[in-house]
């Protein structure tokens, strides 16, 4: 398990290199540029701004989330031919700075879904919070009305100023399915995944966040039949999945160790977080502690440590704790304890198996 923390970048993250280097086990960052637009090819002098920045720190850059998905490319339009020749270009610069695992996600108009980015917990941090009930069953211009005339109603990325271009994609995508996401993804992965393995460089998809249908858009990344589709369509270790324990945690019926058994080698990237269900569907981020939440962090660890996982892996989000100010979900205090409870797991697990007692369960 190579451990890795995501950073938004000098001047656009609250956490510096100085702190992560600081994190125990942590060797590189998860990065991005978040200022280029989706679809667009990736100049490479800003690439090598991020080489030589963390450099300096002895970070290494070999995991990039996200390179963006075109919603061209994802509604299947002519379009998108352009837009996938930009992604095998990016890639291929990507290669020249030794990146190793490219994280995307294929998901229709919205990246993740929360109601509440600051919901108190009992011991007074906060947390990203979902109110299933407030999404549920809302009809997508509705939910363009209600950004429009409600200042506490936000949605990812979808300011009051963007909310034409919302309702413009909402129309793109009537009558578009699931069957007609998938093919669209298989179309994108046929020319990218050779372009990839030819430069060592492995895809993983992140599940859909939350893993079902919101707004009546279709998703396909939810669960362990829609991963092996995806798997199935090109059968390359180039292309893999992003098992995110908490975007598939906020289903129960999500057995995540059950999809690291099934699909450990074409896990080049683990997103390790815990998240508390409740019986209406409701969901807040808790610590990685398993019992805090209803995702069984232990369990999951203990899969990847059987597989002899070697891939990357993030502590994810984190609570907001200890007072800190920082981007929604992405701290250092709690995602550097996320981390040192996942290195006490798989530590222990290691000494286990050294010792030859077999399982500590
Ligand atoms: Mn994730």
């Amino acid at each position: 398990m190579k451990m890795v923390f995501r950073w938004y970048g000098e001047g656009n993250d609250t956490v510096t290199l100085k702190q992560i280097k600081q994190i125990p086990g942590v060797e590189g960052i998860v990065w991005a540029l978040h200022d280029v637009p989706a679809g667009e090819e990736w100049p490479m002098d800003k690439i090598e701004a991020y080489r030589q920045v963390s450099q300096r720190y002895g970070l290494h850059l070999e995991v990039v989330e996200s390179v963006n998905i075109h919603e061209d490319i994802k509604l299947g339009l002519p379009s998108r031919d352009g837009y996938i020749e930009n992604y095998k270009r990016t890639i291929e610069k990507l290669a020249t700075v030794g990146v190793k695992t490219i994280c995307y996600n294929f998901m229709p108009v919205f990246d993740w879904v929360r109601t509440d980015l600051y919901r108190e917990l009992e011991d007074g941090s906060t947390a990203l919070f979902l109110e299933k009930s407030k999404i549920d069953n809302m009809d997508p211009m509705e939910l363009v009305r209600k950004i429009a005339n409600n200042p506490d109603f936000t949605m990812p990325g979808w300011e009051p100023e963007r909310l034409g271009r919302l309702s413009e994609l909402f129309h793109a995508y009537k009558g578009v399915t699931e069957a007609d996401l998938r093919q669209n993804l298989a179309y994108f992965l046929k020319q990218i995944v050779p372009v990839a393995e030819l430069h060592d460089i492995k895809m993983a998809i992140h599940p859909d966040d939350p893993p079902y249908s919101i707004f009546g858009l279709p998703r396909i990344v939810k669960n362990r039949d829609d991963i092996r589709e995806i798997l199935d369509m090109v059968d390359s270790p180039s292309n893999g999945v992003t098992l995110c324990s908490g975007s598939l945690g906020a289903n129960p019926a999500n057995d995540i160790a059950g999809m690291v058994r099934e699909f450990a080698s074409r896990i080049p990237f683990a997103h390790l977080r815990n998240v508390r269900v409740y019986g209406n569907g409701d969901f807040i981020e808790t610590s990685h502690r398993a019992g805090d939440g209803t995702v069984d962090l232990c369990d999951i660890v203990q899969a990847y440590h059987e597989n002899g996982f070697t891939g990357y892996a993030r502590p994810d989000h984190g609570r907001h704790i200890w007072d800190e100010t920082c981007r929604p979900g992405y701290g250092l205090y709690d995602r550097a304890l996320g981390i040192m409870y996942l290195w006490g797991i798989w530590d222990s697990l290691e000494r286990t198996m050294q010792s030859g007692t077999g399982s500590v369960r």
